[in-house]
């Protein structure tokens, strides 16, 4: 479409520039510069060329005077950004030979960036793929979200256990955000509501600043660049003067920590207890911020509220800005004299609502008293939200419900478009969560499919498949991913798919490479190696693959002479620190890899490897080495996965049930070039209906019960019965995730991998395929989607383009 718009330095001016960072912005000489002052001169040196384009691209988004789209999301998972800057400013090359001629190593320069760690999972990562698109795209949009001092915390194993510490990315400074100290919001909490000549006003009770710190995030070819604005807590005072004179110094910092604490951190995922007051005030915090934001911006150039909808799309990622819809009635209301109904009716015409989970755990609600408390006059406007919704829809939905504030129900009341996540996300939405409201509201749930951004998750992370595709098929697929499929015209001839193989080979060794440098770890490349990455969780089934691990350790055993293919079993993945039953199952995983690792028998077929904190980076050293996906959640839990779409898109099949986008993969792969296992969603709900069913199912398989015995005798667990006690039982007894039914269809799909791994060519061509026809989950493509059928959003690079022409 575009051309670069970008024109690159030569390697000498760009060596010049780094040094002069060194010099100027480190204060450090050559001779002195550690690695970190490396990083940052590179970093600052790429980031001038970022400028330039951000600048312009907000300039023509305020002249064009189009639609912006606004993305508020309490997650970004970033990862690192300078190779990711370098990439989309086409100066990857120069960046490396600029740096390798100034005598340092470019991958341990890289390597050097701590992650930005703002998120769980999938829904961050989603968000800040969703913002390269945007980017890529040439669609005006911000992001919105919290600037959290500390992000995921980090993961350690002591004897196996999962141990978490702080994460602490700002204790550097970080380079690609700019403050913005004159852009700050007051945000309010508790206190009273009265009225007063006749006007409902709200005394607060406690009040934060929210202040913005803003990150360019620059598209494909740096054709364009929107903002993440981030907002951090400070206090309206810095310090308790008065205090600190009468020698009480704590006192005095008091307002300071306080105030703080709000945008200090991430909360995991799965911290099921509703009753936590602070996490209500982060939502809101970031939630009134950014629509004080953007009120101000659109009435900045003279717009009319009543209008707002033309010109802001404001999209809910999850209920945990749900706050939204209240929000923006009580701004229009109280501070701009709109009537309820109008407001309702101008708020929703804004706000769009993304659901990403049917777990009932993970749809917010809020004790009533608790949230009366912290934000009274949005509870008084969520009764007003609540008759207007009985007025046109009746009372079998209710906003309130059993004392408790349903931010589910109120998102979606307070919604002109609700979407899943994947066709059969969606669906179910209809079905099951939100059946009465879908009833109430016909047409509102949609879906748009999740996508991947593949500059990141292809382009830059796996530099060797990159450079054989660019050479088979040319060089404009990152932006143009269907392009891939020009790919399947080359998977019979044999010298594309020895590249093929050279290419996922290379990838192979460099994370042996790695692991044995951070972890002292060995692994045997010519394995298969078999990966799950993802949060730990009983739904996404990690403890069925270690089950499965056991029962081939023994059958090698029991066969050591057999024609096994040797495997190597990669998991990563963290648990959520008060989720028990994950912490269990990572426990076992490791315990399970002491002992099996350590048997002579089956050391060269079998061997289980799981590094501690896994996040962004290690994922992208994962996934272009990975030879089999596996996707194995309960059918019907999954909304979409879109670790699913990354590891396919880099040549690894899939072994995994019929849920999420699996199902959609599996359409676009070829049935045959995807191992397809287990219930279906419809079964799974008719199996759970049985009487006793996870014991007829482990009475029924013989692997399974000697696994699950040898996990009880203490095998694992250096003869200790009690340590798996809680998990084992749990199969037995309650095996909501259907572990135990889907066990013997697992175990079998896995030998047809087997098979089929042993047949190398045959392989190579299925990962080929693989590659070659999942172009259609770029998260171009859903962005595109959510501009049409959501958000009535256009691109401005064509207009830009032509006005430049012209001028
Ligand atoms: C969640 C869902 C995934 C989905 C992702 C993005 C919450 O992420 O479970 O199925 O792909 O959102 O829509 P995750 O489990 O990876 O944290």
């Amino acid at each position: 479409m575009t051309t670069p718009r970008i024109s690159a330095p030569s390697v000498e001016a760009f060596s010049a520039a780094i040094l002069r960072h060194l010099k100027l912005s480190l204060g450090k000489d050559p001779e002195h510069a550690s690695l970190y002052d490396w990083r940052m001169s590179l970093a600052l040196s790429l980031r001038d060329h970022v400028v330039e384009p951000w600048f312009e691209s907000t300039r023509k988004t305020y002249e064009a005077r189009g639609k912006r789209v606004y993305y508020l999301s309490m997650e970004f998972l970033i990862g690192r950004l300078v190779e990711d800057v370098a990439v989309n400013l086409g100066f990857e090359d120069i960046a490396e030979e600029a740096i390798t001629a100034l005598g340092q190593n470019y991958g341990d320069v890289v390597a050097n960036e701590p992650d930005a760690a703002l998120g769980n999972g999938g829904l961050g990562r989603l968000a800040a793929c969703f913002m390269d698109s945007l980017s890529t795209l040439g669609i005006p949009a911000y992001g919105y979200g919290i600037r959290y001092e500390h992000g995921l915390f980090e993961q350690h194993f002591e004897e196996g256990a999962q141990i978490e510490t702080a994460e602490t990315w700002l204790s550097q400074a970080h380079v690609w955000e700019f403050e913005r100290p004159e852009v700050t919001y007051p945000i309010h909490f508790g206190g009273h509501v009265a009225v007063e000549d006749g006007k409902t006003v709200w005394h607060a009770g406690e009040t934060v600043m929210a202040s913005a710190y803003d990150t360019p995030v620059l598209g494909w070819q740096g054709r364009w660049a929107n903002t993440l604005r981030l907002w951090a807590a400070k206090p309206t005072t810095n310090f308790d003067l008065e205090s600190f004179n009468r020698g009480d110094y704590i006192a005095a910092s008091a307002p300071e920590a306080l105030a703080r604490t709000i945008s200090r951190v991430l909360y995991p995922d799965d911290t099921t207890d509703v009753g936590k007051e602070l996490r209500l005030k982060q939502e809101y915090f970031f939630t009134s911020a950014s629509l004080q934001d953007l009120l101000r911006r659109f009435l900045s150039e003279g717009g009319a509220l009543k209008d707002l909808p033309d010109h802001v799309a404001i999209q809910l990622n999850d209920t945990h800005p749900a706050i939204a819809g209240p929000e923006l009635v009580r701004l229009l209301m109280d501070e701009h004299q709109f009537e309820v109904a109008q407001a309702i009716t101008t708020a929703r015409a804004c706000l769009a609502y993304t659901n990403h989970t049917l777990l009932p755990e993970a749809l917010e609600r809020w004790p009533e008293d608790l949230f009366a408390r912290v934000l009274p006059r949005h509870y008084r406007i969520i009764q007003l939200i609540e008759a207007a919704h009985f007025a046109t829809a009746g009372e079998t939905v209710r906003i309130f419900e059993h004392g408790e504030v349903k931010m589910g129900e109120l998102a979606f009341v307070m919604a002109h478009h609700v979407n899943g996540v994947s066709a059969l996300h969606s669906e179910l939405v209809k079905e099951t969560v939100f059946s009465d409201l879908n009833a109430a509201y016909p047409g509102r749930i949609i879906n748009q499919t999740n996508g991947i951004t593949p500059r990141r998750w292809l382009y830059t992370c796996n530099r060797p498949l990159r450079g054989l595709i660019n050479d088979t098929i040319g060089t404009a697929w990152p932006d143009n991913l269907d392009q891939l499929s020009g790919l399947t015209a080359h998977v019979e001839d044999s010298a594309f798919l020895d590249r093929f193989q050279a290419a996922k080979d290379a990838n192979k060794a460099r994370l042996a490479d790695w692991l044995k440098a951070r972890d002292g770890v060995s692994v045997d490349p010519a394995a298969m190696f078999d990966v799950q990455i993802k949060r730990i969780h009983e739904y996404k089934r990690q403890l069925m693959n270690l089950l499965e691990t056991v029962a081939l350790w023994n059958d090698i055993r029991a066969n050591p002479n057999g024609a096994w293919t040797p495997r190597v079993k990669l998991f990563g993945g963290k648990a959520a620190p008060g989720y028990v039953v994950a912490k269990e199952i990572i426990h076992l995983i490791n315990d399970a890899a002491r002992v099996i690792n350590a048997d002579p028998v089956t050391r060269e077929f079998l061997q289980i490897v799981y590094p501690e904190n896994y996040n962004v980076s290690m994922a992208e050293m994962l996934i272009p080495a990975a030879d089999l996906s596996e996707q194995i959640s309960t059918a019907g839990k999954e909304a979409s996965g879109t670790g699913n779409m990354k590891f396919a898109l880099n040549g690894a099949p899939t072994i995994g049930t019929l849920d999420g986008a699996n199902v959609e993969i599996r359409d676009c792969v070829g049935a045959e070039n995807f191992f397809l296992f287990g219930l279906t969603a419809a079964e799974v709900t008719a199996r759970r209906a049985e009487p006793d069913y996870a014991r007829t199912a482990i009475a029924a398989s013989p692997r399974l019960s000697e696994v699950l015995d040898q996990i009880r005798s203490g095998l694992f667990s250096g003869g200790d019965r009690d340590r798996y006690v809680n998990l084992v039982n749990g199969l037995y007894d309650h095996d909501y995730f259907l572990v135990t039914c889907d066990f013997d269809a697992y175990f079998a799909a896995q030998r047809q991998v087997d098979t089929a791994f042993a047949d190398s060519r045959t392989w190579t061509r299925m990962a080929a395929l693989n590659t070659a026809r999942v172009g259609w989950f770029s998260s171009d493509r859903t962005i595109s989607g959510y501009a049409k059928d959501i958000w009535q959003a256009q691109s401005l690079l064509e207009q830009r383009d032509a006005d430049q022409n012209v001028a």
